[in-house]
């Protein structure tokens, strides 16, 4: 018998073993709540799906470099590693010595896996950077309008807004969480680069148990855990500005809001109050006007006002209200709102960003550094917003406004990608296709065929960490893992590292890529870091050796004072914000002195700019993460596959909805509006409030019929729907969560789901 080794990823720390071919997984023994993502794991061992061999698009092959506009529509051709890595190398010759760095998009945006070194992003950008450089991507998916606005309001993003509430003060101190979309446990379940315990359920579960009130503010039931009793105020996606207003005029209308506070604390509260209270606009933002916008009565607004003013009350905002059109606003008026409360900085109260999005965020951090591939430097000053890639690829030259710069798009030939799947995460995907047919040459490092390696002219198969060693370890998690490989390559996939250093053998780079090191002597100099500073600091330091043998090896942590938010309110003068003014900016001279008309000098609300009075898309679709998978990371695997219907991704729709639609439980529905179409499995459910659908992301984008200008996806991807434009010129965040359809029953005849099965090369087809 073959003994469990350690692993990890990044939705839970496990062990495994290989027996009689068949991948068997056990959760961290340490984990009190392990993910049922573990179960998508044994697929990869053997999975159609995977990439065997590298493969070339026959037009590229054949006509290069042109023949661009056959990407996605073309055949592959298998060929050899050496044949593969020979036409890499000569194309990034050419480009470099013919245009330089700036006609190379290298963002590569995308969580890869989970591991320190073979770290996909920190690979490819090492890479392009010994090359010369490449146009990088700034801010994520994930929090692009956030991560803009709070270093505005608050001071640098992931220090004050993330760092000052623990789980710890929750469970001890807080009376009353009021979660701006919810705080949904399914996404608690993952977190990059790892977790090793799962304790948001049980920390809720304490405070529940101390007799803390949760309310959960979001268009579906099932945001916050069943278990934990959470008061549902439904809301119309788009529209909690409004519910915020409508409840800082309750505070001020009946003097519930902390002026002392206000005063000391923050700048600018006056003319934030002109606007809440309608002097400056003719329009008092009280609970009737509220409740007319935001669908939640306004008794339950007044209710809830006072409510949150008597009790010890955190305040939360998740990722996805600014994952829509001005996502910066609800970030903001989040912090106002609690800033108003005067909680901020006292023990489980005031502000926490995004809490419950990713499993460690709420943990005590680290005490000492963590092991870190360095990226070496970039050069190359030309980036874009994450989210506008298909913007750059369709406009070259074209002008763009963010965060008080005006910026222009760099003219892109190739385009690398390694570790992310742009045909899973970004919006409007036949747009996307479009702006993916304009550069001369794509290059796609993948594990499998997505739909991403679908579009790309050269496509070198990966590993994943199973078939690889790395050390596994995360922020604010306290345990660092010994990932062992578990089982060889599936056929000839390397690591994205050896792949890059031959390519950088060919072009007289492989001692600046590899600095002399194999992967195994990474992983030694690697782990020095995080020995050095256990030694300096007295704690267990073992050799790498002794480490590697071990398994694992727990992490002190920093004792849990409150954070930059009890500091800052202890005195702000001592521990002042790094903001402009050194306090909570309510109104930011930067932000105004921009001029935008799409982001003001305080929160404000702005109607979505969503096509919701036309009758012809009358629903909103809500496009969240998925609970059967990481983004699109598996869905191949046994878990995501067993949550499809007749292999189609579920969509949820409210009874009424589907009642007035003859649409039935189980039926197949075409969705559709102006950008595109796709088909789901229709799921009956009161959890979705009326007027609204769910259907999550991730499923593999496989169009209907690939020559065609505008898609269907048969499989169920949302992004064919959403809308590519950003939050505002602030930010340029990611708009995607929500868009608006319309929906019907789908009577044609249903074609197979392909995605998943092996590809059919060239080859084979002649
Ligand atoms: N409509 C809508 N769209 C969204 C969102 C939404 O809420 N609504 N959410 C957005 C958010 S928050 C995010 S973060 C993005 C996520 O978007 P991505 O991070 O791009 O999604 P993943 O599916 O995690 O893609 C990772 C890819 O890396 C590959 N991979 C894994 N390990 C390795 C490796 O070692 N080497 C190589 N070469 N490849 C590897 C996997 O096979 C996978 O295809 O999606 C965004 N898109
Ligand atoms: N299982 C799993 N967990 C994940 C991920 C995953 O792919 N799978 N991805 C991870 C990543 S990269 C990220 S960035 C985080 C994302 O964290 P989030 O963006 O917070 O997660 P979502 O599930 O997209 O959205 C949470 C909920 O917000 C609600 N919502 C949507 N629009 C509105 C609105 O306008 N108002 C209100 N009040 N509520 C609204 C929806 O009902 C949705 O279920 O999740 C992480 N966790
Ligand atoms: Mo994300």
């Amino acid at each position: 018998m073959n003994a469990f080794k350690p692993h990890s990823s990044h939705w839970g720390a496990f062990s495994g073993r290989l027996e009689d071919g068949r991948l068997e997984i056990l959760p961290h023994p340490g984990d009190p709540d392990p993910s049922p993502l573990l179960g998508n794991i044994p697929a990869v061992a053997h999975s159609p799906a995977r990439v065997r061999r590298p493969a070339i698009r026959r037009g590229w092959l054949e006509g290069k470099p042109g023949n661009a506009g056959q990407r996605g529509r073309d055949d592959y051709v298998e060929v050899s590693w050496p044949e593969a890595l020979d036409h890499v190398a000569r194309e990034l010759g050419r480009i470099y010595g013919e245009s330089g760095p700036t006609a190379v998009f290298g963002g590569s945006y995308g969580w890869s896996s989970a591991g320190r070194f073979h770290h996909a992003q920190s690979q490819i950008h090492r890479f392009l950077n010994v090359l010369g450089g490449y146009v990088r991507s700034v801010n994520t998916y994930s929090s692009g309008a956030a991560s803009v606005i709070i270093p505005h309001v608050l001071g640098p993003y992931d220090t004050f807004d993330r760092k000052s509430v623990t789980w710890d003060a929750i469970e001890r101190s807080t009376e009353l969480v009021l979660a701006f979309g919810g705080m949904a446990i399914k996404n608690a379940d993952v977190h990059g680069g790892g977790i090793s315990k799962h304790v948001v359920r049980g920390k809720l579960g304490g405070a529940k148990a101390r007799g803390a009130r949760f309310i959960s503010i979001s268009p579906l039931k099932d945001d916050f855990s069943g278990e934990l009793d959470a008061e549902w105020l439904p809301i119309i996606p788009g529209t909690d500005v409004a519910l915020m207003l409508g409840l800082a005029h309750v505070l001020v209308s009946e003097n519930l809001h902390d002026r002392a506070f206000l005063d000391r604390y923050t700048v600018g509260y006056e003319r934030f109050e002109d606007y809440l209270l309608g002097r400056s606009d003719g329009q008092p933002k009280t609970a009737d006007w509220a409740a007319g916008i935001c669908g939640i009565g306004a008794d339950v607004i007044q209710d809830l006002a006072r409510a949150t003013a008597r009790a010890r009350t955190l305040i939360t905002v998740s990722h996805s209200l600014q994952r829509a059109d001005y996502g910066e606003q609800p970030v903001w008026m989040g912090i106002v709102l609690a800033a108003m409360l005067g909680q901020i900085g006292l023990d489980g109260g005031g502000y926490s960003y995004s809490l419950g999005a990713l499993g460690n965020i709420g943990k005590n951090q680290q005490a000492v550094p963590l092991p870190t591939f360095s990226q070496l430097r970039n050069p190359v000053g030309d980036y874009i917003p994450v989210a506008r890639i298909a913007d750059m690829l369709l406009n070259p030259g074209g002008a763009f406004d963010y965060n008080g710069h005006s910026l222009k798009y760099p003219d892109i030939r190739l385009v690398y990608w390694a570790g992310g799947n742009p045909f899973h995460h970004h919006q409007d995907i036949n747009r996307l296709r479009a702006a993916f047919r304009r550069p001369e040459t794509i290059i796609v490092h993948e594990t499998a065929w997505t739909s991403t390696a679908r579009h790309a002219d050269i496509v070198l198969p990966a590993t994943t960490t199973l078939e690889r060693d790395d050390i596994g370890a995360a922020d604010r998690d306290d345990l660092m893992i010994a990932m062992k490989k578990l089982i060889d390559p599936v056929g000839e996939a390397r690591d994205d590292y050896d792949i890059f250093s031959e390519i950088a053998r060919r072009l007289g780079k492989f001692d600046s890529f590899t600095e002399g090191k194999t992967s195994g002597e990474w992983l030694a100099f690697l782990f020095e870091t995080t020995r050095t500073a256990l030694a300096g600091a007295g704690h267990d330091a073992p050799d790498f050796e002794t480490f590697w043998e071990r398994g694992e090896l727990r992490l002190p942590v920093k004792p849990d004072e409150g954070g930059p938010a009890h500091a800052f309110r202890q005195d702000p003068s001592v521990a002042p914000l790094q903001t402009p003014s050194g306090r909570i900016e309510i109104f930011s001279e930067t932000i105004d002195e921009f001029g935008y008309d799409d982001c003001h000098g305080h929160p404000k609300w702005y109607p979505a700019r969503l096509e919701t009075g036309e009758t012809r898309f009358p629903l909103h679709l809500v496009c969240n993460q998925p609970h059967q998978r990481l983004h699109s990371q598996l869905d191949y695997g046994d878990f995501s596959r067993s949550t499809k219907i007749r292999d189609r991704e579920p969509i949820r729709i409210n009874p009424a909805d589907a009642e007035a639609r003859g649409i039935a439980d189980g039926d197949i529905v075409r969705l559709f509006n102006s950008r595109g179409s796709c088909l789901a499995a229709a799921v009956l459910s009161e959890s979705v409030k009326k007027g609204v659908m769910q259907l999550a992301t991730g499923a593999w984008f496989e169009p209907e019929d690939r020559t065609a200008e505008t898609a269907m996806c048969i499989h169920g991807n949302p992004n064919i729907l959403t809308r590519d434009v950003g939050t505002s010129k602030l930010a340029q965040g990611c708009t995607g969560q929500i868009t608006t359809v319309e929906v019907e029953r789908f009577t044609g005849e249903l074609p197979p789901v392909r995605i998943f099965e092996r590809m059919m090369f060239a080859q084979e087809k002649t």
